[in-house]
């Protein structure tokens, strides 16, 4: 079997055994640290000498590893967190999160707005939510703009975003490197006949507090979001190849909840250095910890400009910022 197909197949063996006990090493908190040579940072990030399990890795290393190419095949993991500059609300943030404003609504508990069982019987807490996401209500920020820069020097291999925002790809981020693993808003069908509905009569009704029927069938019409325990889109089994073959992983803004994407972030071979830039430690990344992650706390926006600093990137961040900021007043007016 060729290799990256084994690498395939242990990637869906998400939980196998034989992983490190989480006590046998710690995630990295980033802090002030000695600089170390690049070549120990290439060495410790790949086990080329040493003992590689005692090597820390901080971001100061990321970057030099990227900045010297050793990293080019960087995946990214995205949540909620990462549109939240943009004045989107994530899930789970408490007080701020969609989960903490439900009690307006008749709702069993948080998930169940997105679970069709509730959705059939009451639709209007997740239409209430979706009308707030209609498409050009938000703008990318910093973070997305990281990511598109990424794309432009060609170190991204893939994005795979929780989000349904549609701000990954307002942010100039082609089709192509996008896995939106829990679909968009940018369609919708209806849950009867399945025929597709066209966006301006799906937002009209929205917008309006109205339930969208279809013109067809008057079944509601759902846009084409996944909800808990529908399939996900064809273009998540990217992963069984992007994961196996990627040398950095990105984790950003996501709380690590929602399977099957969460344990993507076990899919990337032991060696690969993992940077989890979060308000707070999540999931595997807190309790099963590897050896080469980075865990870079507090607010994203302020951690990927630390990044961009790193990297030498920052006058090139504001050029695109502004350049792209410009772009999209103009489709404004
Ligand atoms: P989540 O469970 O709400 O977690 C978000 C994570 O991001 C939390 O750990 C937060 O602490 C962290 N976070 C939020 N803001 C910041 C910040 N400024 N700096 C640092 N960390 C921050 O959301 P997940 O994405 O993990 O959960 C998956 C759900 C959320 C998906 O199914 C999405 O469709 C859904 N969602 C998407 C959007 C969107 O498209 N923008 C908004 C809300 C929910």
């Amino acid at each position: 079997m060729a290799l990256w197909a084994r690498r395939a197949v242990r990637a869906l063996r998400l939980w196998g055994p034989g992983r490190e006990p989480a006590w046998a090493c710690r995630p990295r908190i980033a802090g002030g640290r000695t600089p170390i040579s690049f070549s120990a940072v290439v060495s410790s990030a790949f086990g080329n000498g040493g003992d590689r399990k005692k090597e820390k890795l901080f971001l100061q290393d990321i970057a030099e590893l990227i900045r010297a190419r050793a990293c080019q095949r960087v995946v990214v993991m995205a949540g909620a967190g990462i549109s939240t500059a943009s004045g989107i609300p994530d899930f789970r943030s408490p007080g701020s999160g969609f989960y903490s404003a439900l009690q307006h609504w008749d709702v069993p508990y948080p998930e169940a707005v997105f679970e069709l069982s509730f959705f059939f019987d009451n639709p209007r807490p997740f239409f209430s939510w979706a009308k707030n996401l209609r498409p050009g209500n938000f703008r990318p920020n910093a973070i997305h703009y990281f990511l598109r820069l990424l794309h432009d020097k060609g170190l991204l291999l893939r994005l795979y975003t929780q989000n349904i925002d549609g701000l990954e790809r307002a942010s100039g981020i082609p089709g192509s490197k996008l896995v939106e693993a829990h679909g968009s808003f940018a369609s919708a069908t209806c849950t009867v006949c399945g025929k597709p509905s066209p966006g301006e009569g799906f937002w009209a009704a929205v917008m309006e507090d109205r339930v969208p029927r279809c013109a067809a069938c008057t079944g509601v019409v759902k846009p084409d979001v996944v909800f808990f325990g529908e399939a996900l889109p064809e273009r998540f089994f990217l992963h069984m190849v992007d994961f196996p073959t990627a040398d950095l992983l990105l984790i950003l803004g996501t709380s690590l909840k929602v399977e099957p994407f969460a344990s993507l972030c076990e899919a990337v071979r032991s060696s690969v250095p993992r940077v989890l830039m979060n308000r707070e430690a999540v999931e595997s990344c807190a309790w099963r910890p590897r050896s080469r992650d980075v865990v870079q706390l507090g607010d994203l926006v302020d951690s990927v400009e630390r990044l961009v600093a790193l990297l030498g990137w920052t006058e090139e961040m504001k050029d695109l910022v502004q350049r792209e900021a410009a772009k999209l007043s103009g489709q404004d007016r």
